[in-house]
């Protein structure tokens, strides 16, 4: 459920604008954009994380680098991919003996020098299930490129989703794909966005704050909710956002907490519990399905696909 957002034209102020749009006297104006993002249904994303679930129940209890439970996520996210019209690749890695992966996920059209890429990595840790790390992101990434295609969004940019494999081993697949850009490759890209950990149990609301535009984009949202949020502070750098912002590509994202504890302030605004971790499950096998705050995997959903469609309009 998505409440307005300040700055964005409701139904009728678009019907209000594009008539007057319509008088000779300024019909040469550039007409208002209005390519709303549509609202993601949590229960959408819940469905994605419940497979990733089963995925790693059928695994082993994990989706780690290396190990089948991971190949199985990757399989799984690139079916839906296809099946809804977008252009995916697999790349392959190696990282500490094991084979790994990456799934781009093109949308076709959209100026091909400038792309806004959105990704998260897809791996778990290998003593569990990963369901906040990162099946939240995973899930959240998945179902806003899904909505792409339901709406058939045809933005001004091009459209590039990621999935990142061992980012649990050091950010090694999100590493790879940069490091292996050509230089007029990484040019084009014009924004990253990093969904790492976005339905914490315990939650908090963070906003990465490496790049001004994408941070006020993903503040706006908020304010709109009339939610507070506070730069990002536990991890700069420890995910997959800084490979790419080491190679000046400007980054930005979400975050609801990890082992760091909520404070009495954060809980006042926030709600949840004070003194407690954000994720007490944090790298551990009670990272499953039951770890997760739905309010907080519904507006992170939300807010990644009010940022897709602002920053490529
Ligand atoms: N490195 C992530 C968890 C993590 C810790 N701090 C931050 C800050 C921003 C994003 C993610 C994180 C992981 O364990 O996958
Ligand atoms: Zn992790
Ligand atoms: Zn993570």
């Amino acid at each position: 459920m998505k409440l307005s957002v300040p700055g964005r034209a409701t139904g009728a102020a678009v019907i209000a604008v594009a008539a007057l749009l319509t008088t000779s006297a300024i019909a040469d104006a550039a007409p208002a954009r209005v390519a709303a993002a549509p609202d993601i249904p949590v229960a959408n994303v819940k469905a994605h994380l419940t497979q990733l679930q089963s995925i790693a129940t059928a695994n082993g209890g994990n989706r780690a680098h290396g190990r089948a439970g991971y190949k199985a996520s990757l399989d799984y996210v690139k079916a839906k991919l296809d099946a809804a019209g977008f252009t995916t690749t697999i790349q392959q890695f190696t990282s500490s003996g094991r084979i790994g992966y990456n799934l781009i996920a093109d949308w076709p059209g959209g100026d091909a020098n400038q792309i806004v890429m959105a990704g998260s990595h897809l791996d778990s840790v290998s003593s569990g299930a990963g369901i906040n790390d990162n099946g939240t992101g995973s899930a959240a990434v998945l179902e806003a490129a899904l909505a792409v295609s339901r709406t058939q969004y045809q933005p001004t940019k091009h459209l590039r989703f990621a999935w990142w494999g061992a980012e649990e081993l050091g950010l090694v697949g999100s590493r790879h794909y940069v490091n292996n850009l050509s230089a007029a490759d990484r040019d084009k890209i014009s924004g990253y966005l990093n969904f790492d950990m976005i339905g914490s149990p315990n939650p908090g609301y963070f906003v990465y704050d490496d790049d001004p535009a994408i941070e006020k984009t993903f503040k706006d949202f908020y304010a709109g909710l009339g939610v507070a949020t506070e730069i990002e502070t536990e991890g700069d750098g420890r995910s997959d956002h800084a490979p790419f912002k080491s190679a000046g590509i400007p980054v930005g994202g979400l975050f609801t907490g990890a082992s760091n504890t909520k404070s009495t302030a954060q809980a006042t605004k926030w709600g949840g519990t004070a003194g407690q971790p954000f994720d007490r499950c944090y790298h551990s096998s009670c990272d499953t399905t039951a770890n997760i705050n739905d309010t907080a995997l519904n507006r992170n959903s939300d807010a990644l696909a009010y940022a897709v469609w602002e920053l490529s309009e």
